[in-house]
């Protein structure tokens, strides 16, 4: 098995595999240190938990992670709190920033005898469609190198070779640009609320996510193309202040901000996620938008779906998994983006002429309502919140 990229695709499938006895080795463009520092989700599902737990990679979350089950929203309308580990399935999500996640399984992977070579960049995935598929690579020192293997892993994310490598009319690629932006803030302070921050506000989105005691994430809605260092730290503390009503409900607690990225929000789907002897996992797979927490939750789902499905192929010769594998991920990848979607309109106005954002905006104060007062829209909203 060739796995392409280390991040929480290719490291959960790596750990799975490498328990069961089959060879594989991971493939990873990026050195060590920056794999294990690269700050991005933060929020586990309680089934990416169980999952985890399943296989004996949980301890660092259960050490360091730290249950969390509300959000508050905020709107011109007032704010109000759904403690949503306690509606649907009851679950919550555990907080772990994701560098935390990776670090423990590429120690894992490791120190069980897991081989990963890092500044090793899959070039081109040739021969998918025989038994002996290849991988040419750039190894670090630059020169040309080929890995073959019976099957190779492509979850190195949605720019990778994975991807180039499938010929355009073998895949429908379903794509959507929402048309909205984030800012993305890493900021060197403890939360300002005991809940996830939602606030819609008629300048546009603000979020608050805790990642840390010592750092926290927010995102605002953001002028799309517009680079990350265009707004000085006043008028993002100002606009943060401003669209989480600080003046009606607290300060935020302010801090270096020690990471800015502009995330545009778009999601895409491959179908399928099979071509021979290639299969897709996680961003490689499917991209959805940070707005409900799910991208590295579904890379883990789909990891754990596809190590069954190869041990059942290479161990027992029952291709069974492996046949299955595209329509059991796409289901909850489905799902996923649905949630995602209606998340991604219920906390952003459309751009547009101003009658369909007026409608557009009514609706999402109806929506916002009814998340308020119906217990069947709160058990709707928990359930789809935390799972995958
Ligand atoms: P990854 O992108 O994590 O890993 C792919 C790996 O492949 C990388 O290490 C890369 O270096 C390597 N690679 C790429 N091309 C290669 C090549 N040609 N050869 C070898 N290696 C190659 N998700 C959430 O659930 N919650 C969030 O809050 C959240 N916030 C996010 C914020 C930002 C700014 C971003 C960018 C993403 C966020 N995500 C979030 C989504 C993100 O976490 C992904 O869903 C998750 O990392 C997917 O995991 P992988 O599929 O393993 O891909």
């Amino acid at each position: 098995m060739v796995i392409l990229g280390a991040g929480p695709a290719g490291l959960v499938l790596g750990n799975l595999l490498h328990r069961s006895g089959i060879d594989c080795v991971v493939l990873e463009r990026a050195g060590r240190a920056h794999v294990q520092t690269r700050a991005r989700a933060g929020f586990l599902a309680a089934n990416t938990v169980r999952i985890l737990d399943r296989h004996g990679l949980a301890e660092g979350l259960h050490r360091r992670g730290r249950a969390h089950g509300t959000c508050e929203f905020r709107t011109e309308g007032g704010r109000f709190r759904l403690d949503y580990g306690g509606l649907g399935l009851r679950e919550q999500h555990v907080v772990y920033p994701q560098q935390y996640l990776v670090t423990d399984l590429l120690t894992q992977f490791l120190d069980a005898g897991g081989r990963i070579h890092f500044g090793t960049e899959a070039v081109s995935v040739r021969a998918m469609h025989s038994t002996r598929p290849s991988v040419t690579v750039r190894t670090p020192d630059g020169r040309r190198g080929r890995w073959q293997a019976r099957y190779v892993a492509g979850c190195d994310g949605r720019h990778g070779a994975a991807r180039r490598a499938l010929a355009p009319g073998a895949v429908r690629h379903h794509h959507r640009d929402h048309g909205v932006s984030w800012l993305g803030l890493l900021v060197e302070a403890p939360p300002s609320l005991d809940a996830v921050g939602y606030a819609v506000h008629e300048r546009g989105f603000a979020g608050h996510m805790a990642r840390t005691p010592d750092v926290t994430r927010y995102y605002l809605q953001y002028e799309r193309d517009s680079p990350a260092g265009a707004w000085s730290e006043d008028r993002i503390w100002g606009e943060l202040e401003l669209r989480m009503h600080a003046a009606d409900y607290g300060p935020l607690h302010r801090g270096r901000i020690v990471q800015r990225s502009v995330v545009s929000l778009e999601s895409d789907v491959l179908e399928p996620l099979r071509h021979g002897s290639l299969l897709l996992a996680g961003d490689a797979a499917s991209v959805i938008s940070p707005s409900a927490a799910k991208g590295a939750n579904l890379a883990v789902l789909e990891a754990e779906i596809l190590a069954r499905a190869l041990v059942d192929d290479l161990t027992h010769g029952d291709g069974q998994g492996l046949a299955r594998y595209s329509a059991r991920c796409l289901t909850h990848i489905w799902r996923a983006q649905e949630f995602s979607q209606w998340m991604i309109q219920l906390l952003h106005g459309p751009p547009g002429p101003d009658g369909e954002s007026s409608f557009h905006n009514c609706l999402r104060t109806s929506r916002i309502e009814s998340l308020r007062t119906s217990r069947s829209q709160q058990d709707w909203f928990a359930e789809n919140y935390v799972g995958v």
